[in-house]
């Protein structure tokens, strides 16, 4: 087994349309754990540090003010590739695109605004992963 961490946000239209509990749901039932979890308030430091690889493109600022638009639940998942396995769970990030039986792709919903409200995110490698990790709980051992 290779068992690694991953950083989990739900997104604030996650929280706001009360998903947060059918997320997790799904993490759970494919296995994986939720080792580090809660509900915060992000500054935008912290928002434009986690995004950082997307400063300059188009939908940069529209997806930190949709980020600082509510409270996100910021979770550290643990399993088998669960760094893969979750963005596997989570689907493409367009959510018209997102296969059915994804989170994506079962309840987002494309609100025709100028940044993709996709309910979740998910590192997308193990540098990410760790990266994001330190940033969102420096504290985790
Ligand atoms: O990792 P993932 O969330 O699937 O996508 P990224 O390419 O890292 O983009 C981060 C975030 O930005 C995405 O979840 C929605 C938003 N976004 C967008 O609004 N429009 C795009 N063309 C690309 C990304
Ligand atoms: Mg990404």
């Amino acid at each position: 087994t290779l068992v690694e961490r991953s950083l989990v946000l739900v997104k604030p239209d996650g929280v706001k349309r009360a998903l947060t509990g059918a997320i997790i749901d799904r993490i759970e039932r494919k296995g994986m754990r939720v080792i580090a979890m809660d509900l915060r308030s992000l500054p935008r430091e912290l928002v434009e540090e986690h995004y950082a690889e997307h400063q300059g493109k188009p939908f940069f600022e529209p997806l930190v003010s949709f980020m600082l638009s509510g409270p996100v639940v910021a979770m550290v998942i643990e399993g088998h590739r669960c760094i893969e396995a979750f963005r596997t769970l989570s689907g493409a990030t367009d959510p018209v695109k997102a296969a059915p039986g994804t989170i994506r792709g079962d309840l987002a919903t494309d609100v025709g605004t100028t940044v993709v409200q996709n309910l979740v995110h998910g590192s997308d490698s193990p540098a990410s992963a760790e990266r994001e990790i330190k940033l969102f709980f420096p504290d985790l051992a």
